[in-house]
């Protein structure tokens, strides 16, 4: 008998589903928030008739997402946004549950943009987006589905820019609702996310020891800050590095030294870059480092550290161990780069811990929700998450945890708001 079969997917290898499936069941078991909005909506299936159309990292937190969106009642196509973050297991074991996924491993441009477009092939009522990708392929390429769409997410602050832009030339034809903004997906991705997954990088690549060590964490922001308290965590004494006053004076409040690289640079034993901005360490501070110094970046791009100048300065390279290089200066000096520059928490570690990735994908389910509900009256622009979304998604997590937290009694709400007595 012969069948004629329709494959709505393509992905590197179907056979290696059973692997997929284990590392997806890993992340549902720390993923304790979208298991809750999974149960809580899989009877009701509120995002039934809607096609979801994702273009995000295919990894096993994104399937918790994917499965979730899925059980709420959705239909889903999916494309990865980054050819580098495909987990090709996850993408089988996905594709075998029967969701119409686009993604491989180190897939090029061509392959890139093939799946974007067979996700907008798909016919999408919603677009989700980390990057804004597919937001803006179905704007300037297939500018009739953007009129079928009712409304799209998008998940970063590069994408959420660019999409603000957009609408400010009148050029956005669907709500967009900016998850990044959500205090729960920002802050704790930012501070926890980053602060773990910048040490283990760190830890895995050169297994120092941290305590007693100075550890100058370059940029005082949220993902800093994360750094920071995590290094303090396990004995390292913290220098902050910063450009903004409010910043620097932060962390001198929070127990951190705050003094120029050029100081810094001659003081540090370890040193991690998440300012976002190019040139933070550059030649100069590298010829006044201390023998055996370890230098990585954990910020938005790979320019912080001055590499070019790092390699004119050095008489010998090697690879000493994975993801970490040692630099012999011409005094015999040895300067560590870890991951070439790039994210160490990506290139060493795994990036972000499921837990935090949990905060994150709520909102992002949060925002396919109340599309689904009010697309139609929100009105093209970039909106925001309402608050009362961050303290559900914040009250779940901690109901995981077994935390319960104090209420406000009707006196104690009657009392902050009573302007009748004065104060
Ligand atoms: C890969 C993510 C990027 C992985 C996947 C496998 C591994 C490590 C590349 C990504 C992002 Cl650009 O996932 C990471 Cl082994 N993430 C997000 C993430 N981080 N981001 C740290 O983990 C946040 C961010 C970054 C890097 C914001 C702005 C700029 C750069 C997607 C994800 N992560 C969880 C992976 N756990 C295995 O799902």
């Amino acid at each position: 008998m012969t069948t004629t079969e329709l494959v709505n997917y393509k992905v590197a290898d179907l056979s290696l589903a059973a692997e997929g499936r284990l590392l997806i069941d890993w992340a549902e078991s720390r993923m304790p928030v979208l298991m809750a909005l999974r149960e809580k909506f899989e009877k009701t299936k509120p995002l039934a008739g809607q096609r979801i159309a994702g273009c995000l990292h295919v990894t096993k937190e994104t399937a918790v997402l994917i499965r979730t969106l899925r059980a709420a009642g959705a239909e889903i196509a999916w494309s990865g946004c980054n050819p580098l973050s495909t987990n090709d297991a996850v993408a089988a074991a996905l594709a075998e549950e029967g969701i119409q996924m686009y993604a491989w491993y180190g897939q090029d441009t061509e392959g890139f943009y093939w799946s974007i477009d067979k996700c907008i092939e798909f016919g999408p009522t919603l677009t989700l987006d980390d990057g804004a990708d597919l937001i803006f392929r179905v704007h300037f390429q297939f500018p009739e589905v953007a009129e079928t769409v009712f409304g799209g997410s998008e998940e970063t602050t590069t994408g959420v820019h660019r999409l603000r832009a957009m609408a400010a030339d009148g050029k956005l034809k669907y709500p967009v609702i900016a998850v990044n903004d959500a205090e729960t997906k920002w802050d704790f991705d930012n501070v926890y996310g980053t602060g773990q997954s910048s040490l283990d990088g760190i830890l895995r690549a050169t297994s120092v020891l941290l305590a007693g060590k100075n550890f100058v964490v370059a940029g005082y922001g949220h993902c800093g800050k994360g750094c920071a308290l995590r290094a303090k965590g396990m004995g390292a004494n913290v220098i902050a590095t910063e450009v903004k006053p409010t910043s620097a004076l932060k962390a001198t409040l929070e127990g951190v030294r705050v003094m120029t690289m050029d100081e810094a640079a001659k003081e540090g034993d370890v040193f991690i870059t998440a300012t976002g901005m190019k040139d933070i360490i550059v030649g100069r501070h590298f010829e006044s480092m201390k023998d055996g110094a370890i230098v990585c970046n954990t910020g938005h791009y790979d320019c912080e550290l001055n590499l070019e100048e790092l390699n004119a300065m050095t008489v010998s390279r090697r690879e000493i161990r994975d993801n970490c290089i040692e630099y012999t200066q011409k005094d015999g000096r040895r300067i560590y780069v870890l991951a070439e520059g790039r994210l160490v928490n990506l290139a060493a570690a795994e990036g972000h811990p499921s837990e935090v990735m949990d905060m994150s994908f709520a909102n992002q389910f949060q925002a396919m929700m109340m599309l689904a509900e009010k697309a139609e009256t929100m009105g093209q622009g970039v909106h925001v998450l309402p608050e009362e979304l961050d303290q559900e998604i914040a009250g779940i997590k901690l109901a995981s945890m077994g935390i319960d937290i104090d209420e406000l009694t009707d006196e104690q709400v009657a009392y902050a708001t009573d302007y009748s007595q004065g104060t």
